[in-house]
């Protein structure tokens, strides 16, 4: 599907930087730094994108702000960005809220996508290379289910096909949960631990039979519609091969859906780990709980734009906050980066001032994509003096490269 315009970004290499080193990001698998170094000058990364169903919230731009934050690094290193991003455009909650309200799943996937692109648009994320339906890549699904069959990773169950966790070795090995949180995280988010029959309670939906008055597609596996995990693990397998560099997401995803996406692509491909690096963005929350489409506590970011806020505001307030330790977001915050923004930009009009930290800045967000640390730096070269007359035009390009802040 169309995906967004992308801006503009800076090279710091044609400023008279060498290459920056390639990034390191936080592994949720090994909870270590690993580096991004990708094959061939190519990094390829895989995002879950949205399901479509609402708008998009400041729990979401955070996600996708981290992986730009990723993407502009792995950029500043002189290396090409593969990077695939997946709409989840039919799933329950999608055919859920066209019952609510009346509305067409198709209409409302359309027009919170278009909201979501204008969104990712303002916030200047740099767009995907791919970005794809889940309706698009219907055949791909279809395809990864048939080689999971003949693999003897898959069974069907009343009409339904199941994913066999037995089948895949790594099972286990993104998030490192035990199998009775596994179960109680199953079946808060989405899966069915307790349907009778199942080999296993952790098994997954591949393919669910037609139901009466819910769309579905003709396929070798009958009518049907696909699970949600085999999804991201078509699109990934079809679009960047069968390893990726990065996959990433907020944490809600770390178990099920990376790890049943994983283990199914691990078992389609023979090859392990799936991703070298899975990432991961802590949940924003707000009064009191994890900012959700289902319980309805949103900050959107289109509202915020209505209301005349600064993009670029929205964009400092969310990274204002480090990507491994959950948060709760506040009003005051814009204010904070309102006047964080106006700070910057005046200090960008001045004729000189102390040299740009662009070592410092890149150490920030290479070792495990620090933004506040990167912010800091900023703050204070934007309160120091000096005499260099290059800094200010060195400093505007390092802020818009790496943080994306025009
Ligand atoms: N379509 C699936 C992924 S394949 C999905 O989870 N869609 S979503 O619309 O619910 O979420 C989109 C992205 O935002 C996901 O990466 C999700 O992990 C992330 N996300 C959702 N809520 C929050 C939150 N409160 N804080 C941070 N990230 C969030
Ligand atoms: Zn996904």
């Amino acid at each position: 599907m169309e995906s967004w315009p992308s801006p503009a970004v800076p090279r710091l290499a044609d400023l008279g930087f060498g290459p920056a080193a390639p990034p390191r990001v936080r592994d949720t698998a090994t909870g270590e730094l690993q580096p991004v170094e990708g094959r061939d000058g190519v990094v390829r990364m895989y995002v879950c994108g949205i399901t479509p169903y609402d708008a998009t919230h400041l729990g979401h731009a955070a996600t996708y702000l981290l992986f730009d934050t990723i993407q502009r690094a792995c950029l500043d290193a002189g290396m090409t960005v593969r990077y695939v991003q997946n709409v989840t455009d039919i799933d329950d909650p999608l055919l859920e809220r066209a019952v609510q309200t009346g509305q067409d799943w198709r209409a409302i996937a359309l027009r919170e996508t278009a909201l979501f692109r204008d969104d990712m648009a303002a916030l200047r994320v740099i767009a995907p290379t791919e970005y794809v339906g889940a309706v698009e890549a219907m055949p791909d699904i279809v395809d990864v289910v048939r080689r999971l069959r003949e693999r003897g990773a898959a069974y069907d169950l009343d009409g339904d096909v199941y994913f066999s966790v037995a089948a895949a070795p790594h099972f286990g090995a993104v998030g490192h949960y035990s199998s009775a949180e596994m179960s109680r995280l199953s079946g808060e988010r989405g899966g069915d631990p307790d349907r009778p029959g199942k080999k296993d309670p952790l098994d997954c939906l591949l393919w669910q039979a037609a139901k009466p008055g819910e769309p579905s597609w003709d396929s070798a596996l009958g009518a049907g519609r696909p699970g949600w995990h085999v999804e991201c693990a078509a699109i990934a397998l079809r679009h960047l091969g069968e390893q990726v560099d990065v996959n990433g997401g907020g944490s809600d995803l770390v178990f099920p859906h990376h790890e049943l996406s994983a283990a199914e692509a691990e078992v389609v491909t023979g090859r392990t780990p799936f991703a070298r690096a899975y990432v991961h963005q802590a949940m924003v929350g707000y009064e009191g709980e994890k900012m959700s489409k289902s319980r309805g506590n949103l900050v959107f970011v289109s509202r915020l734009r209505a209301a005349g806020i600064d993009p670029m505001a929205i964009r400092l307030a969310l990274l204002a906050h480090h990507h491994s330790a959950d948060w709760e977001w506040h009003d005051d915050e814009l204010a904070a980066a309102i006047s964080r923004l106006e700070r910057w930009r005046a200090a960008l009009q001045r004729t000189s001032g102390p040299p740009a930290p662009v070592a410092d800045l890149r150490e920030a967000i290479g070792a495990g994509t620090d933004t506040p640390k990167a912010l800091g730096l900023v703050d204070e070269w934007v309160a120091a003096d000096g005499h260099d007359a290059a800094a200010p035009g060195v400093m505007a390009a390092a802020i818009d490269a790496l943080l994306g802040i025009d």
